[in-house]
């Protein structure tokens, strides 16, 4: 699937060591310990109503390619960072059939499947690292000679030495040598059509000299997203010219410190998705938007104001990028730095009866809505007709989002000359089904008692079809 495929949909991420047992019993999940949990592709197959039923088309998994076995400096392989060799799967998951089923069975249902590719390095379990171990590249000269990066702001050195530490080093890929270049473009282009894959999330994207990309995300033939994790708009765009997207890092800086406490700056969100508005190639269209993931503290272990978290929850669904919720949010996970953030889901019960499942729910559904009602909700930029440190309104031809890091006992209004409406539009608040008229003149004043945001669509956008505020 293309860029432009991708641009309706909504991603939900899982790492599949932790998101589904193939059978439902399996061996206690302890998160802190760093060991396989025992999920699998047959366990994601069977949740797979779980996931659609909240709205999402598409998922991101875990790198597939096999990893060293047994214990490392930094626990097992579970998370599929630290691939060994290239030609076989992590069995942990599942077999090759049980990948291709995945495939299918998504397909099946008209979603998409988005696989986590991983280019930089190889990893052995030993240090120094056993060069034999690795497939196809087996050589210490496949590899850049041994530095540790200690300066990111030396971007040669970003690229050329090693992740990790000398616990365990992160063998970086001599990806300046022509061969290996052809090596790993041959990969994808087999990994993805042996497996059906819609999408690649690539990982370490920053840490591999750009020319390197324009050539691999050609031979993957899909969308391609990739991780620069860095905080600076500047920095992160140029990336955008050598793949079809990045996983929008720098709003999600000023996204959690907006959130996190009621001393948050929500006009430095804004500020930022402006510029990046302008620096992307794309702007943001086709970028990954998002509030948590499997490298970052959950949400909730930073601040447990319940109205600041749905704030920040609801942020993405109305970014101009393609919203990704990352598993366990919608249970209300707590768990803070890596490995604490990877959580089994089973338990949980997948219980979809929770709060936040509903309010996930309703975003989707109101994201789709706005799409279905006026197609440039996916080609018209954002834009913020009001922005300060406690307030923000994001305006999205037909949505309009109200927020506030005020919190639950806290108290906002957002006082609007240019709505973004027409005089005399009914809104409805998706969340709390109340409907506003705008004036006469196009303004709008509302106001929040309890923090929650205010997600409006004109009433005349609701398709009879949608369950939103049904019966209310
Ligand atoms: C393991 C253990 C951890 C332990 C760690 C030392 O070793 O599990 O518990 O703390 C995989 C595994 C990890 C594992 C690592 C290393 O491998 O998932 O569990 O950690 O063995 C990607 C993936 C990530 C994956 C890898 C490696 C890469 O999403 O899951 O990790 O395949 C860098 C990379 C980035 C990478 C990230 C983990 O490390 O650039 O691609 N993620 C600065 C740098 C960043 C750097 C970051 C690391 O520090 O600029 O490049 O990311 O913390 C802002 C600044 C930023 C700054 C941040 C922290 O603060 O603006 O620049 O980032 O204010
Ligand atoms: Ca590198």
């Amino acid at each position: 699937a293309s860029s432009n495929d991708w641009r309706s949909r909504s991603i939900y991420q899982l790492v599949t060591d932790r998101f589904a047992l193939t059978d439902g019993s399996g061996p206690a999940c302890s998160t802190g310990d760093r060991v396989y949990c025992g999920g699998t592709y047959q366990g994601i197959i069977h949740h797979l109503d779980y996931i659609q039923n909240m709205g999402f088309d598409a998922i991101w998994i875990s790198p597939v390619v096999s990893s060293f076995e047994g214990p490392s400096a930094y626990g097992e392989a579970y998370h599929g960072y630290w691939p060994q060799d290239l030609y076989s799967l992590n069995t942990h998951f599942g077999t090759g059939q049980d990948l291709k089923a995945l495939a299918d069975a998504l397909h099946k249902r008209n979603m998409y499947l988005m696989v986590d590719v991983v280019v930089n390095h190889l990893v052995s379990k030993a240090s120094p690292p056993t060069f034999s171990s690795f497939n196809p590249l087996n050589e210490a000269s496949d590899f850049h000679t041994k530095c540790l990066i200690t300066d990111y702001n030396n971007q040669t050195e970003v690229e050329q030495c090693w992740l990790g530490d000398d616990n365990l080093p992160l063998v970086d890929v001599n990806t300046e040598n022509d061969e290996i270049v052809k090596t790993y473009y041959d990969w994808i282009k087999t990994l993805v059509g042996n497996y059906s894959v819609d999408g690649i999330r690539i990982d370490t994207v920053k840490h591999v000299r750009k020319d390197f990309w324009p050539g691999f995300a050609s031979s993957s033939g899909v969308y391609t997203i990739g991780e620069v994790l860095h905080n600076e708009t500047s920095y992160v765009a140029d990336y955008t010219n050598v793949l079809d997207a990045v996983l929008d890092y720098p709003t999600w800086f000023p996204l959690v410190a907006g959130f996190q406490t009621q001393f948050g700056n929500l006009s430095d969100l804004s500020r930022v998705i402006t510029a990046s508005q302008g620096a992307y190639k794309n702007g943001l269209f086709g970028t990954g938007s998002f509030l948590e993931n499997h490298d970052q503290p959950r949400f909730p272990s930073l601040s447990n104001d319940t109205a600041r978290l749905k704030n920040a929850i609801s942020f993405p669904f109305i970014h101009d990028g393609i919203p990704i919720v990352y598993y366990g949010q919608e249970q209300g996970y707590t768990g803070g730095p890596d490995p604490a953030n990877r959580e089994a889901l089973w338990f949980s019960g997948y219980a979809q009866d929770k709060d936040l499942v509903q309010h996930i729910k309703t975003m989707n559904a109101a994201r789709k809505a706005a799409i279905a009602a006026n197609s440039r909700f996916l080609s018209v930029p954002m834009t913020f007709p009001l922005a300060s440190e406690t307030t923000l309104a994001v305006s999205k031809p037909p949505m309009l989002a109200l927020f506030t890091n005020a919190g639950v006992s806290g108290t906002a209004s957002w006082n609007l000359a240019k709505s973004g409406f027409n005089g005399n539009t009914r809104l409805i608040d998706v969340l709390s089904c109340t409907v506003v008229t705008t004036n006469s003149d196009g303004s709008l004043v509302a106001n929040t008692t309890d923090g929650l945001p205010q997600i409006y669509l004109p009433v005349s956008a609701l398709p009879s079809s949608s369950n939103i505020c049904t019966g209310k």
